[in-house]
């Protein structure tokens, strides 16, 4: 495989996706030539996506597009003027502005934001033992994406983090993918084994993504319609004895509650409230129910005002059914790493906190920081804040703040970095070894080390150890290294491989069988069943079952926004990429034909997206995969490489989920009009 100047290392990609790729790193005489896919991942075939072959040949290798030195601000903030300086008075000027705060105001005034930049795991949760044993106060990382569907599902199983294994889709007749778009999101599962599965494909997306329009059933149903939609198919399912009602008797606790809204959610009255056709609705129920089946929960779905209800009512499908406990069946929204058994309140040192002010959540984030007394410094690592968060224009003015000290660890000079006092440059994932576990397919894989860091960048882990020594903590658990860290885990993880071991294989899976979900049907609630009705959700000021609700549609002219992923970018990763934006173009939004001429617009034209939060300025493109009544942006473009020096998050008010305080970001509304 090698020659004698070429070497071959393989590594993974860390992307917050649900892919998990194996990489093959091609080294001639010591230094990387190509990144590409290594041909025996089971999932990236020899293949990387369109945006991380060409990304991971370009800036992220390119010393001019990283961030190589830390810095310190010259200029005003936002306008990103900087002058190197050293790793010693950097951490330092961190470490005296840090010590000062706690003194003068209390730890819980420096505000932590991180997400998952990297999702490798010492690179995502090492630095946080530093900010527990801290006492910062942490935004709550899920809060931004997926916080209201997790809790949602912990009412009804007792856990979101233990999904199917997707090697079980062999014994499956249907699959079901319910608000993810796997085509943009997952393009390596979309194409080997969505597509590739034997069994029928339902998907429930309001747009006509290219995987709804890969599948067998497409419920194109209106956004924020899910809840009724559930109800509608569980009618058809009731009225046609296709529940198991064995199933239900033995394992579920609450069905009599739901039985009127059941019976009331004819599939006509569902028509309605959802746009999907009464034929539809029937057909899928009887495909679902033939079973098994199995039901990805996507994450775009619970980014709606009652995503949290959404989310309770879609998993309800699978108890229903019995579609639960057997080969061929189940329901994933992320496998987190405890089915690897890996404890992450290690990897996160809880215990470190002596006290944990309690966190806030991004959508709060811009009140916070416009609030001296709430906060005097600012960490963002692992995030680019002034790309993905809400209320754009009202937090860069936030961040503006001269007396808000703020930190930020990137790889790249993005918009947040432009605000910071002290711009730390971190390593990138093919200059550190870490692990990783793939949140779709139950696997363990080595993050390798494959070329030294770029310029004087260090991995988030070794920066949070200087600042841990600057900050005179003795804690040992701080100053733990990369190596002790993947040993401890790798040897609780009982996979049996050392680091050496598994950088040979890349990938390996987590166990030789396909695991069944939920085998035992025990559920971690507190009496071990389904609860399709909770007093936990009522006693948290929810309904004690999941109501057959469907979203108001936008009154007059408004159109609702939709900001999902692009398959060019990764959330804002990428979007520095010259090759990456001319394959994308102009920033753009999707409206159907019939919307636009109505407001008599026409294709490829500027038209002005506005409401009481923003505006922002795009390109129209027109096409019917976009139903009426909605528009379509995608998520991710940098806002200082646009004209309006905003993205697509100008618009979003960062209204909140019913769960969670979670974003709502799917249930923005917009007017459009021509930009002349
Ligand atoms: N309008 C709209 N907005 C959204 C969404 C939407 O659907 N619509 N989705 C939301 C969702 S789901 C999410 S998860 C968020 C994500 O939003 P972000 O977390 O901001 O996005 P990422 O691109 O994943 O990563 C952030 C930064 O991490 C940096 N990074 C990469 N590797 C490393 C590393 O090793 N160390 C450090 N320190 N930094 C690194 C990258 O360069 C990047 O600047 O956006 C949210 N925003
Ligand atoms: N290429 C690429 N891959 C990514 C990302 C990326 O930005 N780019 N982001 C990563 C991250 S952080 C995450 S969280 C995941 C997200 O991955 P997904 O779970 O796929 O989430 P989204 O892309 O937000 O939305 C998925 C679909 O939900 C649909 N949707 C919106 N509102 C509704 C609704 O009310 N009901 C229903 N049924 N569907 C709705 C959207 O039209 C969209 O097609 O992807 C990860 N992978
Ligand atoms: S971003 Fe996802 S699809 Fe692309 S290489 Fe990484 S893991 Fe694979
Ligand atoms: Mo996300």
């Amino acid at each position: 495989m090698s020659t004698a100047s070429e070497q071959i290392i393989l590594t993974t990609c860390p992307r917050d996706c649900y892919d998990a790729c194996g990489m093959a790193v091609v080294l001639k005489d010591g230094v990387i030539s190509s990144v590409r896919g290594d041909p025996e991942h089971p999932v990236s075939r020899g293949k990387l996506c369109k945006k991380c072959s060409i990304g991971y040949n370009g800036v992220w290798r390119d010393p001019e597009a990283r961030l190589s030195n830390p810095l310190r601000r010259i200029g005003r903030k936002g306008k990103g003027e900087f002058e190197a300086i050293s790793w010693d008075d950097a951490i330092q000027t961190i470490a005296t502005h840090c010590q000062d705060i706690i003194q003068r105001h209390g730890a819980e005034t420096i505000i932590n934001t991180h997400y998952t930049g990297t999702f490798a795991m010492i690179g995502f949760h090492f630095p946080m033992r530093f900010f527990n044993r801290l006492g910062a106060t942490e935004v709550n990382p899920d809060s931004i994406c997926n916080l209201a569907g997790h809790i949602a599902l912990d009412y009804v199983y007792g856990t979101s983090l233990d999904g199917f294994d997707p090697r079980t889709a062999k014994d499956s007749r249907c699959i079901m993918v319910w608000g993810a778009n796997p085509s943009a999101c997952a393009p390596h599962i979309d194409q080997h084994w969505l597509q590739q599965a034997s069994a029928k494909v339902i998907v429930v997306d309001p747009i006509r993504t290219q995987t709804a329009a890969n599948a067998d059933i497409h419920l194109q149903l209106f956004p924020g319609s899910d809840a009724a939609l559930v109800f509608g198919l569980m009618h058809v399912l009731y009225r046609d004895g296709l529940m198991d009602e064995a199933f239900i008797e033995s394992y579920t606790r609450g069905f009599d509650e739901l039985l009127p809204s059941i019976k009331n959610a004819t599939p006509a009255w569902c028509a309605e409230q959802t746009g999907v056709p009464a034929s539809v609705i029937e057909e899928a129920a009887s495909v679902y129910a033939q079973g098994p089946s199995l039901l990805w929960l996507g994450q775009g779905f619970q980014r709606q005002s009652r995503g949290g209800n959404a989310m309770r009512a879609c998993s309800l499908l699978p108890a229903v059914t019995g579609n639960i406990g057997k080969a061929g069946a189940g329901f994933l929204y992320l496998n987190g790493l405890g089915n690897r058994h890996v404890d992450d309140a290690y990897l996160l040192g809880h215990h470190l906190a002596k006290q944990k002010p309690e966190a806030i959540s991004h959508m709060d984030l811009v009140d916070c920081l416009g609030d001296s007394h709430k906060s005097q410094a600012l960490f963002c690592w692992n995030i680019n804040n002034a790309a993905s968060n809400p209320d754009q224009a009202r937090l860069k003015q936030a961040l503006g703040r001269e007396d808000l000290f703020t930190v930020v660890v990137d790889v790249f000079p993005t918009d947040t970095t432009d605000y910071a006092d002290i711009v730390l440059p971190a390593a990138s994932f093919l200059e550190s070894n870490d692990l990783f576990a793939s949140y779709f397919d139950h696997s363990l894989s080595a993050q390798v080390k494959v070329t030294e860091p770029m310029g004087d960048s260090l991995p988030n882990s070794e920066i949070f150890r200087k600042l841990a020594k600057a900050m005179n903590f003795t804690d040992p658990e701080l100053y733990e290294t990369d190596i002790e860290v993947i040993d401890h885990v790798l040897s609780h993880s009982g996979v049996g491989e050392t680091f050496a071991s598994l950088s040979t294989k890349g990938t390996v899976p987590f166990s030789s069988e396909p695991a069944i979900q939920f085998k035992a049907l025990k559920f971690p609630t507190s009496d071990g069943l389904i609860h399709l009705a909770s007093s936990k959700a009522e006693a948290d000021g929810h309904t004690r079952i999941p109501e057959a609700y469907a979203e108001p549609k936008p009154a007059g002219k408004k159109l609702r926004l939709l900001s999902p992923a692009s398959g060019w970018l990764l959330n804002d990763s990428f979007g520095n990429d010259a090759k990456i934006e001319t394959q994308l173009g102009a920033a753009n939004v999707v409206m159907h034909p019939l919307e636009a001429k109505t407001r008599g617009l026409s294709d490829r034209q500027t038209v002005v997206l506005s409401n009481d939060t923003g505006k922002l300025t795009l390109q129209l493109k027109l096409n019917a995969d976009v139903p009426m009544g909605v528009a379509l942006s995608h998520k991710g473009r940098w806002p200082k490489r646009q004209a309006d020096h905003a993205n697509v998050n100008i618009l979003n008010p960062g209204v909140k989920s019913d769960m969670g305080d979670s974003t709502a970001v799917h249930s923005v509304e917009v007017e459009v009009s021509s930009a002349a």
